[in-house]
């Protein structure tokens, strides 16, 4: 559905004006434009000019993914001020699953058609080298047909100090056992001054940004997400943005960007408000301009909400993840288990109603089935939620 005449001279005429002549042209934003554009409080406009670039890049498309989470320890010595999930010491909230833990937890969607099990947790240091190779092991065994999208570099950089080995060589090592991507945590914000603020004890945004270049250089594609809303400036929004740009013009390994609103309940930060859908939006159509060598910007719908992620389909995003059975790493969602999981009948639906055409894909975006939404929507089995025994 092409941008209306009417809104491409809504765009051209406006303060954003320069920043059309470069869309249109398909030039590259710059740090100015990008500080403009959150400057700018004119969000249809925003919306507008992202939306030409998704529609150029991605059509009529969103995607969504039939997926499951799970979060294999909360015990992790990184006391991150935003962060709620993670238990600092062995008490009665703490937890690390056992192999048998996991095939449990697999075994409860059987019934599910799960193509992507994503995992990522807290650094354990009680955990050996072996247990993340049986923890791949395990998936692999017990859901052969999936693919696994595993470990943040925060929890990769921590492997590897057990690994005791290149990052290159153990890379392909937890490859051979299993490993096919890796999500997009754990970059926060990439600076210095937000990493020293909230995050000391995790890795630099330079170790970040080096651990997923090296990840690209094995073979493996990842994901890169922002968390936003906290004590971030605009300033550091924007560079967050331009170092991801840099990285991909090197190894194109990135598949797509997902910015994190932030949730501040229960974490050490929890006097900050939770973010509005202004700002969801906002976060996602800028992001859909700047990264301009991304493919894909996923709208987490866990985080923004459901309706708010379909909108989000007409700001710069072509996808809103997916299934997802079981996220324990924000509060907000822990404490209401009705919002841990949609069904694909309910995805699709959103989609369509968007006026989008629904895409099932794998985790590295290859069509699964490109939905004849009728059929999807007619089709009682699709119905199935992902709930948990
Ligand atoms: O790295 C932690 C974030 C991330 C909070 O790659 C918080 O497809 C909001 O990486 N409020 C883990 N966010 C989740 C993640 C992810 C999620 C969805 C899709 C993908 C993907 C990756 O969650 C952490 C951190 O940035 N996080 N605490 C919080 N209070």
């Amino acid at each position: 559905m092409a941008t209306s005449l009417f809104m491409h001279q809504y765009l051209q005429r406006g303060e954003l004006s320069g920043i059309y002549g470069k869309v249109m042209e398909g030039k590259r934003l710059s740090f100015d434009d990008g500080l403009a554009l959150w400057k700018s409080d004119d969000l249809t406009a925003i919306g507008a000019l992202a939306n030409i670039v998704r529609e150029n890049k991605n059509g009529n498309d969103t995607f969504y993914v039939r997926n499951q989470h799970i979060n294999y320890t909360n015990l992790c010595n990184k006391g991150c001020k935003f962060c709620s999930f993670y238990a600092q010491k062995d008490g009665p909230s703490a937890y690390t699953m056992s192999m048998e833990q996991v095939r449990q937890k697999l075994e409860r969607t059987r019934h599910l058609p799960v193509t992507e099990i994503h995992m990522v947790a807290g650094i354990n240091k009680k955990l050996p080298y072996s247990y993340y190779l049986e923890l791949l092991d395990t998936v692999k065994a017990t859901r052969p047909e999936a693919h696994i999208k595993a470990f943040t570099m925060v929890e990769l950089l921590h492997i590897q100090t057990l690994a005791n080995k290149p990052m290159t060589e153990m890379l392909l090592e937890l490859k051979a056992h299993g490993l096919c991507s890796l999500p997009g945590g754990g970059a926060e914000i990439l600076t210095d001054r937000v990493h020293d603020a909230i995050f000391p004890r995790k890795e630099t945004a330079a170790e970040w940004l080096e651990t997923a270049k090296t990840a690209h250089r094995a073979g493996l594609h990842t994901n890169a997400t922002m968390l936003y809303g906290h004590i971030e400036t605009l300033e550091e929004r924007v560079i967050h943005t331009m170092k991801l740009r840099e990285a991909q013009d090197e190894t194109g390994g990135f598949l797509t960007f997902i910015p994190l609103a932030f949730s501040s309940k229960g974490t050490k930060l929890s006097h900050i408000p939770s973010t509005t859908g202004y700002l969801d939006l906002k976060a996602i159509a800028i992001g859909r301009l700047m990264l301009d060598n991304f493919p894909h910007i996923k709208a987490f719908w866990m985080m923004i909400t459901p309706p708010v992620a379909q909108t989000a389909q007409w700001y710069g995003a072509d996808d809103i993840d997916g299934t997802i059975v079981e996220y324990t790493i924000t509060h907000e969602i822990d404490d209401d288990n009705e919002g841990q999981n949609l069904s694909q009948r309910q995805l699709v639906q959103m989609i369509v109603e968007a006026g989008r055409d629904p895409v099932e894909r794998d985790p590295l975006y290859n069509v699964i089935e490109r939905d004849d939404s009728r059929a999807v929507l007619e089709d009682p089995r699709r119905l199935a939620l992902p709930m948990l025994a």
